[in-house]
């Protein structure tokens, strides 16, 4: 079949329903749960404020705009190379410098849900990633890999998002040698429901924040607070996730999207 075929056909079935577009991003307001870091190591990223301009009012007889304070690591995101200081040499590893291409991929999505109810720090190894290809087939390159915990259902409140107690945040994440793993198979980045894309507890692992480290220095991307991955298959669907142009940019909050197969 050639590509034009392909597309005509996906035109067809888009319009039709029969390839779904799912929404993979969670609402980005003042409520969006944020990163908490330890005020000791580091400055927050500020609550997202929403600031009218006009609303068909003497500011703007008819029509209503809005400006807006956000970071760019707010809500469900993109993370670029240049976020982490060991990508922070690449001059294609910005928003406004990564090759779109990367934008538009495959998406393999490892269920974690149970795993993560049980164990709120439910680490995912190479071993398991293993395991689950497996199951479903190989990871290739060129390919998003998501891990699926249903984070997302606590995201109507940041206590349970970020899941904090004294002795620090606990949300599920990779292992060191599971970011090497999906790394080594070429892929694209590394995306999962929580606030970042390391385990709440991350920091205290070799590398700190593995995912951040190690899929940076590759040179490669990472996804963070998606939403609705249950709505998933674990092979098949393609992933949609274009950062703002921002210039200069180590990320950028992102409508992520997928087409799925009904
Ligand atoms: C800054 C510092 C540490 C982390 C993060 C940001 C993120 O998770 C992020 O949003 O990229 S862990
Ligand atoms: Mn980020």
């Amino acid at each position: 079949m050639t590509a034009a075929a392909t597309l005509d056909e996906l035109a067809a079935m888009l319009v039709s329903g029969k390839v779904e577009v799912v929404d993979l991003s969670g609402l980005l307001g003042p409520d969006t749960p944020l990163l908490k870091l330890p005020p000791e190591l580091a400055v927050d990223t500020p609550k997202i404020e929403v600031h009218r301009i006009s609303e068909y009012d003497q500011d703007g007889p008819f029509w209503a705009w809005n400006w807006l304070k956000i970071g760019e690591h707010s809500g469900t995101h993109f993370d670029a190379p240049h976020h982490w200081i060991t990508g922070k040499d690449y001059p294609d590893g910005y928003t406004d410098t990564i090759p779109v291409k990367n934008f538009v991929a495959p998406v393999n999505v490892i269920d974690c849900s149970d795993a993560s109810a049980k164990d709120n720090d439910f680490l995912l190894t190479a071993e398991g990633v293993k395991a689950w290809e497996a199951e479903h087939g190989e990871i290739k390159a060129g390919e998003w890999v998501v891990m699926r915990s249903d984070w997302d259902k606590r995201a109507h409140s940041e206590e349970l998002y970020l899941n904090a107690d004294a002795t620090g945040p606990h949300s599920p994440g990779p292992t060191p040698d599971c970011i090497e793993y999906i790394l080594s198979k070429g892929v694209i980045g590394w995306g999962t429901q929580c606030i970042g894309t390391d385990a709440g507890q991350a920091g205290g692992m070799e590398p700190p924040f593995p995912a951040h480290n190690l899929l940076h220095k590759a040179n490669r991307y990472g996804l963070a607070s998606l939403a609705n991955l249950d709505k998933l298959p674990p092979k098949g669907a393609i992933l949609i996730v274009a950062p703002l142009k921002l210039v200069n940019g180590t990320g950028s909050p992102i409508r992520a999207l997928a087409l799925v197969a009904r």
